[in-house]
């Protein structure tokens, strides 16, 4: 298919709530949408990078930058047939797998469209519905903590991930633990400890939690395999795995029992694809990430989520939980199972609001831009 013409869309987005974690506070999301234009069609994607480098090194900014100057010369006005045809494409231009990944949905929503298939379709997603969790931001206090726990469990998730950072972790997982003695329970640390530093976290061992995810070095394997011979509870790596390859590396290493699968860490959903192939093949339980997407990467996430080894719920919530206005028509809303129904539509599903996104938008590039 001919990718006639790509606009990037900038966005700033007010968060219903803060959102805090090991390496920081926001109010407010960014991201980059991006459209692509073609035979008649229109495909969108999401490009999940902040404008901070706090989780990745990419930001907004060098999304922009890496898109404009890099990727869209390579696509723009050119035929694409598929993903894979797309990853060839911008195979010389290295890392930066945010901004490759936005650009790969919405290929993947274009090709759903072409053959009117949904992405879950498309991807061999067998379930209709998928179980998730929330993710709850590190808080002030640990009475605060409880009590928006005790908002998300009454709103009913069944499935509570909790922040966690040096110095704010035992105490307040424990308060949660005995207050929820049967919740499905499990931290995120996002890189904050090291290995000396970690040995603060062996009474999370007692506290019957899914996993423990991304405790030491973003760029960590070794040291995750040293951690997780010490540990009862699973390790769940999220930042260090980006890319299939890095999955076997983690898997041939011990270094985790467990994958958090994000497309846009790995470089697109093809590269989830693959290691969710891969992990399935030998057992290894995978759930898919977030990353505070707007409703166009939350629908590309469940359909992710719908395949057979997504055994583990996503950190994919309700649309309300993130944003008072989203960017599409559709909104996601929790079923009292705790599930997600996974859009049914061609490609993402989902109808895109252009007068909304213009509302929150920074900016606009468009390729080519006569
Ligand atoms: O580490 O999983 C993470 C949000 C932004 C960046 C990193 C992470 C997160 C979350 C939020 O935990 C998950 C969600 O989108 O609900
Ligand atoms: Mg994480």
């Amino acid at each position: 298919m001919k990718l006639e013409r790509i606009t990037l869309y900038p966005l700033k987005m007010p968060l219903v709530s803060h959102f805090e974690t090991s390496f920081g506070r926001i109010y407010e999301r960014e991201c980059v949408l991006v459209k692509v234009e073609s035979e008649g069609l229109t495909g969108w994607g999401e490009c999940a990078a902040d404008r901070d480098p706090g989780y990745s090194y990419e930001t907004t900014g060098t999304v922009m930058h890496i898109l404009k100057d890099f990727v869209l010369p390579l696509l723009a006005g050119q035929q694409v047939a598929d993903a894979a045809d797309f990853q060839r494409r911008v195979a010389p231009i290295r890392g930066h797998h945010l901004a490759k990944a936005g650009v790969e949905m919405a290929i993947w929503d274009l090709l759903g469209q072409r053959q009117g298939k949904s992405l879950r379709e498309l991807f061999g997603g067998q379930r209709e519905r998928v179980e998730v969790g929330v993710s709850v931001g590190i808080q002030d206090t640990t009475a605060d903590l409880l009590r928006t726990v005790e908002r998300y469990v009454s709103e009913g998730y069944r499935r509570v991930k909790l922040k966690i950072k040096p110095g704010r972790d035992v105490s307040e997982t424990q308060a949660v633990r005995r207050a929820y003695p049967s919740l499905k329970l499990q931290v995120d640390a996002n890189s904050a400890y090291s290995l000396q530093t970690a040995e603060a976290l062996h009474p999370l061992d007692d506290l019957d939690l899914l996993l423990i995810e991304q405790p030491l070095y973003e760029d960590d394997l070794w040291d995750h395999r040293l951690l997780q011979k010490k540990l009862r509870t699973p390790l769940c790596l999220d930042e260090s795995v980006i890319s299939p390859r890095h999955a076997r590396y983690a898997i041939e290493m011990e270094a985790c029992r467990v994958i958090n699968i994000k497309p846009g860490r790995v470089g697109g959903l093809s590269q989830a694809l693959e290691i969710h192939r891969m992990c399935h093949e030998i057992n290894m339980p995978v759930w898919c990430g977030g990353m505070l997407e707007t409703n166009i990467g939350r629908a590309s996430n469940l359909a992710l989520a719908s395949l057979p080894g997504f055994t583990l719920p996503g950190d994919i919530s309700a649309s309300a939980r993130y944003y008072r206005q989203d960017v599409t028509d559709e909104t996601f809303t929790l079923n009292p199972d705790s599930t997600i129904t996974v859009p049914n539509a061609p490609g993402l599903g989902v109808t895109v609001n252009e007068t909304r996104v213009k509302e929150f938008a920074l900016g606009k590039v468009v390729m080519p831009d006569s």
